[in-house]
């Protein structure tokens, strides 16, 4: 059981003891919760949250009336809504984001840690009276199926509308959920989130209310979540980054599966044999564009699983993932008709809430890389008139937008299918200007875990900090283990060991962002992907060729179905190409990053030296 959030009982205002007495739930626990924590940050009122149309309605309006939401020109898009963060709340914030376990040891080395006990004084310190003046939402939710064998619950309670009308988008909320887990008195991660931002008698709000002093706490032991003084994306969508991937990974080491940052594709080639893939890249890499590709390959179809997280559970020895979430929180800039035409038309179907875009005069939204044409004039993100020789962004680059993922029309049937979907290949892939080649299959499945320990990108504008930035992010999940890195490299292994690493996913690994000389990218990406998707399927099959390296298997040009593509001979070589002198100067960056682990599973250091053998020959 966790611990109480409170020390001292405060006594609550009439309205919220009222809310309290009329609570549309049985569920001892969580009402014990509720009142602990209404009790600590002292809210106005306490609203249950249900889910309905109604109450989305209610709330949106309420947040237009506030100046937290705009709302978009109906016409172009329906029951949509632009919001606007503080300049200084756009991103995840990595360093103020903590895994707090009794040892220091069962988070290190890769996560913040603090002892649990001291990190909760100190957050009760920030919660007291934090929601002063202010709403308490209550939002029961559910990752995954709500008729799934082990339903995942949790209950957010935020201070923000703008967290519980996206937390509707993101996830299943609301009373159908709340009604499931009081009849089976259902365990749920506690998911505690505030912008701590109290209101005084008289005080006049702001449009994006949240505290300079951030704090996104996760107890994994006790399964908890405190989130403090954010109200952005991953900071305080607590369903998504915090339980989903940090909560659930720690659940899934002890259960036996595996939480990952991975998109899910579903293949049909033209024989009409199906595959699914499920692809981990660190954020902003092209986990959502691939999941929505548009093959380029004639005969071949691609629709989407999911777009960001995967829960890979085996029935026997075969993998099967599910996609835990309900929508897409897909990254704004560089997503267009050109690009990704599957997501333009699901943001145009509408009930989208977009945060930190660009306004069009005409009562739309626009971003760098959404149309060819760049408008004469826009609002930024911050609010200021915008021309195209500002010299500066009009979006801001980790610009949202949040749509139910049922809007796209290239989505598989069994998307929610509470049983999963077989797992053919995992890819994994970064973002490398040089060095890693366009595809590379693993000799195994060891291998192909220390494909996924040694993965490398550059860093974007999804987490606060330098981008660009060259960083080892292992299987995509360096800012979302919820536990050991090292113990989490070992339990991959292990699933290896326990099943068979013959029924294990054959893995791959990509890189679409490779340079050429000049500059340019030397692979087109985005719907040319299929090309590589096709020989990645046909591996799996045994049919396609390829050519030994020292890093794994890669297509010669011939086995890379190219035809009707524009590229040059130049560019597929550079794209394709394993230089011995490029891996060389790669390698110290591995050692390094195998120090700084420091008790890697000796089958990841012996794959290393491995690689080290190969390169020298
Ligand atoms: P998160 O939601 O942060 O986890 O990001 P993501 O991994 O889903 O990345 P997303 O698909 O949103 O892509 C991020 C950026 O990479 C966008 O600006 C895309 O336009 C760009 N991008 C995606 N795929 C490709 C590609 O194949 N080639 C190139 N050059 N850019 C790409
Ligand atoms: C990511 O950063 O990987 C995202 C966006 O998907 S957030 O929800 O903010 O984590
Ligand atoms: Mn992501």
């Amino acid at each position: 059981m966790a611990q109480k959030p409170t020390d001292t009982t405060q006594e609550l205002s009439a309205e919220a003891q009222k809310s309290l007495d009329q609570a549309p739930t049985t569920h001892q626990r969580l009402l014990t919760w509720v009142r602990e924590v209404a009790e600590l940050t002292q809210p106005e009122s306490i609203h249950w949250v249900d889910g309905s149309e109604a109450e989305w309605k209610s709330l949106t309006e309420e947040m237009v009336e506030a100046g937290t939401l705009v709302r978009l020109d109906p016409e172009k898009f329906p029951n949509s809504f632009a919001a606007f963060s503080d300049p200084d709340d756009v991103a995840r914030v990595e360093e103020r984001t903590f895994i707090c376990t009794k040892t220091a040891k069962a988070a290190g080395p890769t996560n913040n840690w603090e002892d649990p006990q001291e990190m909760k004084e100190i957050l009760r310190d920030h919660f007291r009276g934090s929601m002063r003046g202010r709403t308490m939402y209550v939002i029961p939710f559910v990752m995954g199926h709500l008729d799934a064998d082990d339903p995942k619950y949790g209950v957010e309670i935020s201070d923000s509308p703008y967290v519980v009308c996206s937390m509707r988008i993101m996830a299943t909320i609301g009373a159908d959920v709340l009604k499931k887990m009081d009849d089976t008195n259902a365990f749920f991660v506690e998911c505690l989130h505030s912008v701590g931002a109290p209101l005084e008698p008289g005080q006049q709000d702001v449009a994006w209310p949240c505290n300079p002093s951030k704090y996104i706490v996760h107890f994994p032991e006790d399964r908890a979540i405190w989130s403090f003084g954010s109200g952005y994306g991953g900071n305080a969508l607590l369903g998504k980054k915090c339980y989903a991937l940090r909560i659930a990974s720690a659940i899934a080491h002890d259960e036996g599966w595996l939480a990952e940052h991975m998109l899910i594709l579903k293949v049909t080639d033209p024989d009409n044999a199906t595959k699914y893939i499920a692809a981990a890249f660190p954020s902003a890499c092209g986990k959502t564009n691939f999941a929505m590709i548009e093959p380029t390959v004639p005969g071949w179809k691609a629709e989407m699983v999911g777009d960001d997280i995967s829960w890979i559970r085996f029935r026997g020895d075969q993998a099967y993932v599910t996609n835990p979430e309900a929508g897409l929180f897909g990254v704004a800039p560089g997503t267009g008709w050109s690009t990704n035409p599957n997501a333009m038309k699901a943001i145009a179907a509408g009930n989208t809430i977009f945060t930190n875009v660009a306004l069009t005069d005409d009562g739309g939204v626009w971003w760098e890389g959404m149309t060819d044409d760049v408008p004469e004039h826009l609002t930024d993100w911050k609010g200021n008139d915008w021309t195209p020789d500002s010299g500066r962004p009009a979006a801001h680059p980790n610009s949202r937008f949040c749509t139910p993922i049922k809007q796209a029309e290239i989505l598989a049937a069994e998307y929610d299918d509470p049983n999963g979907v077989p797992l053919s290949a995992i890819v994994f892939g970064g973002r490398r200007k040089t060095t890693v080649p366009l595809v590379s299959e693993s000799f195994g499945w060891e291998h192909g875990v220390f494909q996924g320990a040694t993965l490398s990108s550059e860093t974007t504008a999804a987490a606060k900090g330098a981008v660009g930035v060259v960083r080892r992010d292992p299987m995509a999940m360096l800012p979302f283990i919820g536990y050991n890195a090292n113990e989490y490299l070992q339990h991959w292994l292990d699933l290896g060991e326990n099943h068979g690493a013959e029924n294990m996913p054959k893995v791959f690994y990509v890189n679409w962002f490779r340079r050429t000389p000049d500059g340019g990218f030397a692979w087109p990406g985005f719907g040319e992907n299929s090309r590589v998707v096709e020989w990645i399927c046909r591996r799996v099959d045994g049919t396609a060729g390829g050519v030994e390296t020292a890093v794994g298997v890669v297509p010669n040009p011939e086995d890379l179905n190219l035809e009707g593509l524009e590229i040059t001979p130049e560019e597929i070589q550079a794209a394709l190409a394993v230089d011995a002198e490029e891996w060389l100067e790669e390698l110290p960056g591995i050692e390094d990053w195998f120090a700084k682990l420091g008790d890697v599973p000796e089958v990841l250091t012996e794959q290393a030296a491995g690689l080290k053998d190969r390169l020298s020959k």
